[in-house]
């Protein structure tokens, strides 16, 4: 494969002649993490070993005097490779754009392809536009089995990203496991139907649909994404988006219990706020530092009908409990009118509009910015009556990679909300490719749309076929 493959677009990349062909007897060292999932991830399609050596082929190297963090240097000859990372996030990096180069078969689970592997001659000096490029999935619309998790991470690491916000809880299920609060799970991950449809009239499927993580789940899925540099953002959504933890704990609402909402949109169903309401979220919060390390945990914040002061209170007291504890606590742009003071270091996810961006910047918080109208992956992809989303906005895949971010964002991430997309097979129709162009967008500082559709047509969603996602093909959707 050749330098003008590679997605998301590198700084700067020199060609030069000539090849550097891999076989059994190519090794693979240095940064000891990176080194082994080289092993593991490119050893299993391209049927080569890669053993370990003291002055290997392909040698991964961290100095944190060279390049920016999660940037990297390599310098590719027909004798070897060397990579020179600025940290351990870079030299994985470095890792997957060497990936690229090879056969798009390197990214298959097993050997097919008993042709060459080569890589070509020349340099990379690459680096990341932003610091935080997020995905957030929606795991509470539709529980996504731990597998299918599992391969999303591998998905955003392929795209150089490097945050999975997960949306853990909503109306419609509470998605994990809290020992001191069993009926969290045991009635709030289930519901018994869900509504589908377009036309103005609800439909319901009459089909139970459910499931939650364990917290061993969660351990499991943090240090997957952890071996691909990704850092998991847990999300707690309150005191709107809470029907299923009022469902479990009636006394967290009205008293009167609900059920787990069947229905999409926002529930007027919200958190009261009661001490023992804080006390319970507190504890509910404690947990899930104690399974996620992340620094930044995410209390959620949209999208409250009927919203009071005293909602301002409950939130700015868990934002402190999250800061008490050395975390950063992040939500939704709605904090923004509803906590006064807003805690410094809270971070911002503005998704409504710009100018809710520039205002958390204006009083000094660290915005991600998460564009509903650019940035929203259960939006339609093309204004055709055969698209299988049942959503109203168009989110072309030249409007996601025509996107111009606020300079001096903290970063940039893409929504992928799961209210009609109840299959792994839909999430990958729905994610890609838009997420390939929402990585460029991440990633790169240069943005040229021809050639990136180049790049997508002839090289990436040949990775992307090899990886077995779904995506929507370009032309059009399935025939379903
Ligand atoms: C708004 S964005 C929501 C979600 C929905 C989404 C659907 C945000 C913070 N809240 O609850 O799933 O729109 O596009």
């Amino acid at each position: 494969m050749s330098w003008d493959s590679l997605l998301p677009r590198p700084l700067r990349v020199s060609p030069a002649a000539g090849v550097l062909e891999l076989d059994q007897n190519t090794t693979v060292g240095g940064e000891p993490t990176t080194a082994d999932w080289f092993r593991r991830h490119v050893g299993a399609g391209t049927g080569l070993r890669f053993a370990d050596d003291e002055r290997p082929t392909i040698e991964f190297r961290v100095d944190g005097r060279r390049s920016v963090p999660g940037g990297y240097h390599a310098q590719i000859r027909p004798d070897g490779v060397e990579v020179v990372a600025h940290d351990v996030a870079g030299a994985h990096h470095a890792a997957q754009t060497l990936r690229q180069l090879l056969d798009p078969s390197a990214y298959r689970s097993a050997l097919i392809h008993y042709g060459r592997f080569v890589l070509p001659c020349g340099e990379v000096e690459d680096r990341p536009r932003f610091a935080w490029r997020g995905c957030h999935l929606d795991v509470a619309r539709h529980f996504l089995p731990k597998r299918e998790v599992l391969r999303f991470v591998e998905l955003l690491a392929v795209h150089k990203l490097n945050v999975l916000h997960l949306h853990l809880t909503d109306d419609q299920g509470w998605r994990f496991e809290v020992p001191r609060y069993p009926e969290l799970t045991r009635v709030g991950a289930w519901r018994a139907r869900s509504m589908v449809g377009r036309g103005p009239e609800p439909e319901f499927d009459s089909r139970p649909h459910g499931g939650f993580y364990t917290s061993d789940d969660l351990r499991e899925i943090v240090a997957h994404a952890a071996r691909h540099h990704i850092t998991v953002v847990p999300e707690v959504d309150v005191p709107g988006h809470s029907q299923a933890a009022i469902a479990a704990y009636p006394e967290l609402g009205t008293g009167q219990r609900p059920e787990v909402w069947d229905s999409w949109g926002v529930s007027s169903d919200i958190l009261n706020t009661d001490p023992a309401t804080t006390d319970f979220y507190r504890a509910v919060l404690d947990h899930l530092m104690d399974v996620f390390p992340s620094p930044v945990i995410c209390v959620g914040g949209d999208e409250v009908p009927g919203i009071t002061p005293q909602h301002g209170t409950f939130l700015r007291e868990l934002i402190e409990h999250v800061h008490a504890r050395g975390r950063r606590a992040s939500g939704w742009d709605e904090l923004l009118d509803s906590v006064d003071p807003l805690p410094a270091g809270t971070i911002i996810a503005a998704w409504r509009d710009e100018q809710a961006a520039v205002r958390a910047a204006e009083r000094g918080h660290d915005v991600v910015l998460c564009p509903e109208d650019h940035l929203y992956f259960d939006h339609r992809q093309a204004d055709h009556p055969d698209e299988p989303i049942p959503v109203g906005f168009l989110t072309t895949l030249e409007k996601v990679y025509g996107y111009q971010p606020l300079p001096g964002a903290l970063g940039v991430q893409a929504q992928v909300w799961t209210e009609h997309l109840d299959t792994p097979r839909r999430l990958d129709y729905a994610a890609f490719p838009r997420l390939s162009a929402f990585a460029e967008v991440a990633w790169s500082q240069q943005h040229d749309l021809a050639d990136f559709q180049r790049r997508l047509v002839d090289h990436h969603l040949p990775r992307l076929d090899a990886l077995g996602v779904e995506y929507r093909p370009l032309g059009g959707p399935h025939p379903w």
